[in-house]
């Protein structure tokens, strides 16, 4: 028995607001799709952030449609528990996983807080069955740790689909609700969305723990996780007790950081454009200009040569002034602690630096209006 465990598509998603863009997220999931019909698979995991947004444009949503029909129409089953993307940002909203489930039946959605409780697939003789929460955030981190203690994997096989940050994957404060070691037992695989970058673990007790990541690259961040790991599906096989996984890819828009010395920019500029000429796809380039900030002007004029070759490019500004002195933040601590002192140092008191802090760790939970609120009366 095998399927395919996808995720975080962020359909919608226009990186640098360019159309090109969001068509390279449109072409990844389509990439995907193609790897279902490929692999015959009857079930596809989605772990989260199916949308960019919770309110998902309607093209992205009739592109969703376009694509799955087919799939549901052919007899696979599109199972999906919503990420923080998709998490409604106000109380009265509806999650959009609703509409495309309940009305279109076109994914079985799991919540992990109501029913259905798990989906069940028979195959090969095995009853496999996937169980799924929510992303939940940090300050409901309690009913996360409840609902998953009260699953009773069941099933032949077991599969639980999540959407949180795991540490040690993320391992700064705020940045994850759940440990990999207190992750609840009986499960085969730990399907995992959430990160962008793949992993695949294989825990002591034999399962596997997989981050099937983002089918495009999103952030800067996941550009070395690409070069090394590819992006695309993992392709799970639950035959034997011990999974085995096969991480299929998809072809990504190519991207590159790239640093250079504002003195070499010349030179530089013929290296990029004999790296990359006639490309199909043409890249995404971030350049860091660095050394002395008196020449940057002329790199910069420079850059716009890259047009030719470049889908986009973009860069970000380290030249520094030689006769200029400049001040370090501290080097240790966590991140609060570093954004903590930076806002002192920028003339903040420590109450508005807690509330800061406090909408930053926040963000995305009914308590963050209350809280900017809170921060502009105090600012008046
Ligand atoms: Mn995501």
């Amino acid at each position: 028995m095998q399927f395919l465990h996808i995720s975080d598509t962020h359909l919608g998603k226009r990186i640098y607001n360019l159309d090109s863009r969001e068509q390279d997220v449109y072409d990844a999931f389509s990439q995907l799709t193609d790897i279902i019909k490929r692999e015959h698979v009857k079930v596809v995991v989605h772990t989260g952030d199916l949308f960019d947004v919770y309110k998902p444009s309607n093209k992205s949503i009739k592109f969703f449609i376009d694509r799955v029909k087919p799939l549901r129409d052919s007899g696979v089953a599109f199972l999906n528990i919503p990420g923080d993307h998709d998490t409604p940002k106000v109380r009265e909203e509806i999650y959009t996983q609703r509409i495309l489930g309940e009305s279109l039946g076109l994914i079985r959605l799991l919540m992990g807080d109501q029913d259905p409780r798990y989906y069940e697939h028979v195959e090969d003789n095995l009853k496999v069955r996937f169980y799924g929460v929510r992303h939940h955030s940090n300050v409901s981190r309690d009913s996360l740790v409840n609902l998953l203690n009260n699953l009773k994997p069941e099933g032949d096989r077991n599969v639980l689909m999540l959407h949180q940050g795991i540490k040690p994957l993320l391992p700064y404060d705020s940045s994850w609700e759940l440990e990999i070691e207190s992750l609840p037992k009986g499960f085969q695989y730990y399907a995992s969305g959430h990160i962008h970058t793949r992993v695949l673990n294989r825990m002591p007790d034999g399962s596997i723990f997989g981050i099937a990541g983002s089918p495009e690259i999103m952030r800067n961040e996941e550009i070395e996780g690409w070069k090394k790991l590819g992006k695309g599906a993992y392709l799970v096989d639950l035959s034997k007790k011990e999974p085995s996984v096969q991480p299929i890819n998809v072809e990504v828009r190519p991207q590159e950081i790239i640093h250079v010395d504002v003195s070499e920019i010349d030179k530089t500029i013929l290296d990029i454009k004999s790296r990359y000429v006639g490309l199909q796809r043409k890249p995404i380039l971030h350049i860091v200009l660095e050394g002395d900030s008196n020449k940057k002007s002329y790199a910069v004029k420079k850059l716009v040569e890259l047009k030719d070759i470049a889908e986009h490019y973009r860069y970000d500004d380290r030249t520094v002034d030689p006769n200029m002195k400049t001040v370090r933040a501290e080097q240790t601590g966590t991140v609060s602690e570093l954004i903590s002192g930076y806002l002192k140092q920028q003339g903040y008191t420590q109450g508005e630096v807690d509330l800061i802090l406090e909408i930053i760790n926040k963000y995305d939970s009914d308590d963050a209006d209350e809280l900017l609120r809170k921060f502009a009366e105090g600012q008046k």
